[in-house]
């Protein structure tokens, strides 16, 4: 059969990308894999510039997509969303408004567009549901990247009001897996503790973990989360969000992740604590209740596989690995 659906992945050299490439090229099941169908693009920012508005309507003329999972980001850790507020917002909302501008003006059927559970205000109840995003300010840590990101469920409402466009979003928690972003400084805490932690084993150096190693955090892997993406591009028809995450029960700390890593990467050494280093959020637990109505039998990678599997791509790719 020839393909029907134009599937773009914006962002499909990141990882979330590249998970989702993984599971269509490697998934055999009906839910999840390559359907006949369908034709998956997955875009790097070599073809093109998504903070270009010209740039991003050529790619859209080139692929002509009918589906659009909209990854494409400016994103990192805590320590880089410190640094770059303002890059953060501009860039992102330059993103989010060419890449849906474009989907109208080229009548594409449906977009599912990325959230991230660090949008949600600071200062809240828990758990955090998919009504919360604009009830308050998020963490001062990161509100260039938070706002940069509500708008992109603003928007959705607006296309849909305006113009009865399907447009949706997806709010997943902390990702991780294959093809993450291990620089020391700018990436998100586990792929940076992995870095971290396989220098001090190769120096026998001290293993440092930036704050107190309190906070919390639910961590999805990379290829679970894919599988959801599919999912909801497939099947999800509300304009509102839906939170990817695993359970509150699921929620680890900082700790916790360092622990793992230590454990897969082997390290017999001591580590510490730089407390003088921000902790930012203290937690930011969120119910996956809703997703669990759509997706009641959805099975997780438990952490410590998951863990172990991302350590070991990157020992087998550390000379190519972003760093
Ligand atoms: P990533 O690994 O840094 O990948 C970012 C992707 O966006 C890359 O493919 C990159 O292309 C592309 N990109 C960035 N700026 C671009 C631009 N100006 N023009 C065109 N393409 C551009 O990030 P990720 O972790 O996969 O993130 C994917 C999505 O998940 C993002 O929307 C992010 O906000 C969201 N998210 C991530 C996390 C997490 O913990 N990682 C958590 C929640 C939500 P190149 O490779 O060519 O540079
Ligand atoms: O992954 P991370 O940067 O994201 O984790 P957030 C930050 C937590 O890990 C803080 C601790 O408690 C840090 O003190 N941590 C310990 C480290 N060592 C390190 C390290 O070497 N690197 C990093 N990065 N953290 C980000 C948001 O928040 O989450 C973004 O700033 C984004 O906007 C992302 O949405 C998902 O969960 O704190």
């Amino acid at each position: 059969m020839s393909p029907q659906k134009v599937i773009l992945v914006t962002g499909g050299s990141g990882l979330v990308g590249k998970a989702v490439q993984w599971v269509i090229e490697n998934d055999t099941s009906e839910q999840f894999g390559k359907h006949a169908d369908e034709e998956w693009v997955f875009l790097t920012s070599k073809d093109g510039d998504l903070r270009d508005a010209a740039a991003t309507r050529a790619i859209f003329d080139k692929y002509k997509p009918t589906h659009v999972l909209h990854l494409a980001a400016m994103v990192g850790g805590l320590f880089k969303n410190m640094k770059y507020k303002l890059d953060f917002l501009r860039d992102n909302m330059l993103i989010n408004d060419n890449v849906l501008h474009a989907s109208f003006e080229t009548n594409v059927q449906k977009v599912v567009s990325c959230l991230s559970t660090c949008v949600f205000p600071d200062n809240t109840s828990y758990p955090i549901d998919e009504t919360m995003v604009h009830n308050g300010p998020p963490h001062e840590s990161n509100f260039g990247y938070a706002h940069g990101k509500r708008m992109l469920d603003v928007y959705n409402h607006a296309y849909h009001e305006q113009y009865g466009r399907q447009y949706t979003s997806a709010i997943p928690t902390n990702v991780f897996g294959p093809y993450d972003n291990y620089s020391l400084e700018d990436a998100h805490v586990l792929p940076a503790l992995t870095h971290k932690c396989y220098l001090a084993k190769k120096n026998n150096t001290p293993f440092v973990v930036s704050g107190t190693g309190k906070p919390l955090r639910q961590f999805i892997y990379s290829r679970d989360l894919a599988r959801l993406f599919i999912w909801c591009l497939r099947e999800y028809q509300e304009i509102d969000p839906i939170i990817l995450s695993v359970g509150e029960e699921d929620e680890v700390s900082i700790k916790d992740v360092a622990d793992a890593i230590v454990k897969a990467l082997d390290f017999t050494g001591e580590y510490t604590f730089d407390t003088s280093k921000a902790d930012g959020q203290y937690k930011k637990t969120a119910s996956n209740a809703k997703l669990r109505k759509y997706l009641p039998d959805f099975k997780f990678t438990p952490f410590d596989v998951a863990v172990k599997e991302s350590v070991e791509w990157f020992l087998d790719n550390y000379e190519s690995l972003r760093k």
